[in-house]
C-alpha cells in the first residue's frame, strides 16, 4: 500500500495548483540542471535500475527502449515523441496527469530528451482531450517563459523544444508508428515492424515513442533514485502505477497506488468496494478494453501486476480496471467492443479488416441468442485467425476480449442460444 510521501503524482486530483509555482512547490524542477549533468548513461543506468515498464500497454522497459537510440549522431536529428493518445478504453490516467500535474510530464520530456540525444520533441494529444491540450499548453508557455525549455534549458546547457500536437480522434493513431505517419502529416496507418522507431522512426531518424505516465515519472525516479521505485510491486513487476477504476464500484476513481497490489484492495480502499458488495462482482476487465476479462471467482486472489494477469491469459495492459456486477449483460458488453474495434481498424490488412466484421457480426448474434451453438467455436476459430497475423496490436485487441468472454463465460453464451431456441419452440406449439 503506498502512503502519501511515496505518491509521485501529488496533484491527481487538482486540489493544488497546476502552475509552475504550484510545480516547484510539490518539488518539480528541482535540480533539473543537477541530474542532466549526471550524463547519459548514468540517466540510462538508473532508469533500468528502475525496473519501469512502459505504462502505455505493452510494458516493454523503458531503459532498455532508451538504450536502443543510438549513441553517436549520424547526421540525422533524433526525436523523443510523447504518446497522449490517450483512447483505449476505460482509459483516463495520462489526462488526469496533464490536468492537474503537467509540469511533472514537461520536465521528464526534457531530462528524457537529453538522455536520447534529441534536441525536440513533440507530445501527441487525443483530438477529444481539448482542456487538457489547453492545460499543457499552458505549462509549456509558462516552461519557455521561465527558460527551462528552448536554448540552454533550465540551465542545463542542452537546448530542447516541446510541441504539443492534438490528433483527430483516430483510436489507430496511439499506436505507436500509426502516430508518427500522423505527425508526419500522412494517414494514421500502422508501419511493419521492424525497423522499430529507434532505428527508423519519425522523418525516418532516431525516434523513441513513450507514454505520458512513463515520461512523468522519471525527474522523480532520478531525484528519489531506481532502487527508490523498485523497492514497490514484485520483481520484474516494479514501481507505482496510476489505475483508473470505472464500473460497478461505488467510488470510480483514478488513484496511483504500488504496483501488484491485489484487486481486492484497490477496489476496497480507494473505490468504496463493488457495487452492492464483493459477492455482487461478475467480472473485471483489469487493462483496458484490448485485455480478456478475469470471472469473479479468479478475482478473489488478483494481483495487479503485469505477470500474474498474464498467467491469468489476461493482462495489466493501460491499467483501466473495468468492474461489471451481475446486472451487466457480459455478452453484450464484449459485443460493444468488438463493434468499436470494428470500427476503428485502418482497414490496412485483411486478417483485421475483414475479421473485426465477421467477429462483430457474431457477436450481434450471440446478444440476441440468435446464433447456433456451433458458431462459438467457429467465432472463437476467427479470432485466432486475426490474433497474430495483422500488422499491429489492434487486430490482438480485437481478439482477445472475445477469447476472454468464451474462456469463461461459454455457459452464458450457450444458455441464451437455448433459452432463445426453446422460446422460438413453445410459441410454435402454442400455435
Ligand atoms: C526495439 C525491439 N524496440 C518492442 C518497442 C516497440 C514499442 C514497445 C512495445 O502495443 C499494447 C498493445 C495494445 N527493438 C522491440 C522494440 N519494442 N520490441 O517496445 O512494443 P509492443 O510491440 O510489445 O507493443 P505495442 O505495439 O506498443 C501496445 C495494448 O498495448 N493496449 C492498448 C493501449 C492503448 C493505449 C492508448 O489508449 N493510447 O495506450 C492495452 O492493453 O493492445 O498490446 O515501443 O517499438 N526488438
Ligand atoms: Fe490496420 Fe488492423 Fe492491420 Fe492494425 S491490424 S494495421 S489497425 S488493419
Amino acid at each position: 500500500m503506498l502512503t502519501d510521501q511515496d505518491r509521485i503524482f501529488t496533484n491527481l486530483y487538482g486540489m493544488h495548483e497546476r502552475t509552475l509555482k504550484g510545480a516547484r512547490a510539490r518539488g518539480h524542477w528541482d535540480g533539473t540542471a543537477g541530474i542532466i549533468a549526471k550524463g547519459r548513461d548514468w540517466i540510462i543506468d538508473e532508469m533500468k535500475k528502475s525496473g519501469l515498464r512502459g505504462r502505455g500497454g505493452a510494458g516493454f522497459p523503458t531503459g532498455l527502449k532508451w538504450s536502443f537510440m543510438p549513441k553517436e549522431s549520424d547526421g540525422r536529428p533524433h526525436y523523443l515523441v510523447i504518446n497522449a493518445d490517450e483512447s483505449e478504453p476505460g482509459t483516463c490516467k495520462d489526462r488526469e496527469i496533464m490536468r492537474h500535474d503537467p509540469h511533472t510530464l514537461i520536465e521528464g520530456a526534457l531530462i528524457a530528451g537529453f538522455a536520447m540525444g534529441a534536441h525536440a520533441s513533440y507530445i501527441y494529444i487525443r483530438g477529444e482531450y481539448i482542456r487538457e491540450r489547453e492545460a499543457l499548453q499552458a505549462a509549456i508557455d509558462e516552461a519557455y517563459d521561465a527558460g527551462l525549455l528552448g536554448a540552454d534549458a533550465a540551465g542545463s546547457g542542452w537546448d530542447f523544444d516541446l510541441y504539443l500536437h492534438h490528433g483527430a480522434g483516430a483510436y489507430i493513431c496511439g499506436e505507436e508508428t500509426a502516430l508518427l505517419e500522423s505527425l508526419e502529416g500522412k494517414k494514421g496507418m500502422p508501419r511493419m515492424k521492424p525497423p522499430f522507431p529507434a532505428g527508423a522512426g519519425l522523418y525516418g531518424c532516431p525516434t523513441t515513442v513513450n507514454n505520458v505516465e512513463s515520461i512523468a515519472v522519471v525527474p522523480t525516479i532520478l531525484r528519489r533514485g531506481g532502487d527508490w521505485f523498485a523497492g514497490f510491486g514484485r520483481p520484474n513487476n516494479a514501481g507505482t502505477k496510476i489505475f483508473a477504476v470505472s464500473g460497478h464500484v461505488n467510488s470510480p476513481c483514478v488513484v496511483e497506488e504500488s504496483m501488484s497490489i491485489s484487486l481486492r484492495e484497490l477496489l476496497d480502499r480507494h473505490c468504496g468496494g463493488v457495487r452492492g458488495g464483493w459477492g455482487n462482482l461478475k467480472a473485471v476487465i483489469p487493462g483496458g478494453s484490448s485485455v480478456p476479462l478475469l470471472p469473479a471467482s479468479l478475482c478473489d486472489d488478483a494481483i495487479m501486476d503485469f505477470d500474474w494477469l498474464r498467467e491469468q491469459k489476461s493482462g495489466l495492459g493501460t491499467a483501466a480496471v473495468i468492474v461489471m456486477d451481475q446486472s451487466t449483460d457480459l455478452i453484450k458488453a464484449i459485443w460493444r467492443l468488438a463493434s468499436f474495434y470494428k470500427h476503428e481498424s485502418c482497414g490496412q490488412c485483411t486478417p483485421c479488416r475483414e475479421g473485426t466484421g465477421w467477429m462483430m457480426r457474431v457477436m450481434d448474434r450471440l446478444v440476441r441468442g440468435e446464433a447456433e451453438i456451433e458458431e462459438i467455436d467457429m467465432l472463437f476459430d476467427i479470432s485466432r485467425q486475426v490474433e497474430g497475423h495483422t500488422i499491429c496490436a489492434l487486430g490482438d485487441a480485437a481478439a482477445w476480449p472475445i477469447q476472454g468472454l468464451i474462456r469463461h463465460f461459454r455457459d452464458e453464451i450457450e444458455d441464451r442460444i437455448k433459452a432463445r431456441k426453446s422460446g422460438r419452440a413453445s410459441a410454435v406449439a402454442a400455435e
